[in-house]
């Protein structure tokens, strides 16, 4: 049985803007103020050191009811005891990935494109991260931006639910919202803000006044 996951305000964790605080008290931070989803998304390091780091992570998650997700790496994301893996386009095939994981660990998969919608498999994937919506630096190699009229037609073709991501930040909750997403994916809107634990606050509050 899968566990489900909360898509509503999910923090992806970036090493980088981490940097001063560090993700593991970036993600304290972050659950502390409600955040139910955390991906560890760290390009550059080895698996062994995203091990390390996803280790770590799990123990701060102990007991918060938390999932933590990882990026790409399927490794890493079974030996740190990853509730959940998310690849990219460019990743390894869903497919694949789903049969590297095994049937309980969540999938999610990015989706850049309507054609990413209508070929996404919801037998094999659990969520869409949809995006970009809009241009970022924090991933400077990143599709073309979709829009808030391009998210929701995406939305709209995706057969599982989505989490949109892409420059977004607590103002865009009820946007994001309308447009048919489960939620908002963030990095800069709460990784290396001065105040974390209050930006994932704003980020929380957005989508639940969002929402109702
Ligand atoms: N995938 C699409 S855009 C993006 C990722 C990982 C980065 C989002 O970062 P930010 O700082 O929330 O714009
Ligand atoms: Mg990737």
């Amino acid at each position: 049985m899968r566990t489900p996951l909360d898509l509503s305000a999910y923090l992806v964790l970036d090493p980088d803007l981490c940097a001063n605080v560090g993700m593991v008290e970036t993600a304290r931070a972050a659950m502390a103020s409600g955040i139910r989803t955390i991906q560890l998304r760290h390009k550059t390091a080895s698996t062994s050191e995203r091990v390390k780091i996803g280790r770590a992570l799990r123990a701060a998650m102990e007991g918060t009811g938390a999932l933590l997700v990882v990026n790409d790496d399927v490794e890493a994301a079974v030996a740190c005891g990853a509730d959940g893996l998310h690849v990219g386009q460019g990743d390894r095939p869903a497919h694949e990935a789903r049969a590297a994981i095994g049937p309980d660990m969540v999938l999610g998969l990015s989706v850049e494109t309507e054609a990413h919608a209508r070929a996404l498999d919801p037998k094999t994937v659990d969520y869409a991260g949809v995006g970009p919506v809009f241009g970022t630096p924090t991933k400077p190699d990143h599709a073309r931006p979709v829009g808030m009229d391009g998210l929701a037609r995406i939305v709209a073709l995706c057969p599982v639910p989505s989490v949109a991501i892409g420059g977004l930040t607590a103002a865009h909750a009820q946007g994001v919202i309308a447009a048919g997403a489960a939620g908002l994916a963030v990095v800069s809107a709460i990784c290396g803000q001065p105040d974390p634990e209050a930006a994932a606050r704003d980020l929380v509050e957005a989508v639940k006044g969002a929402r109702t």
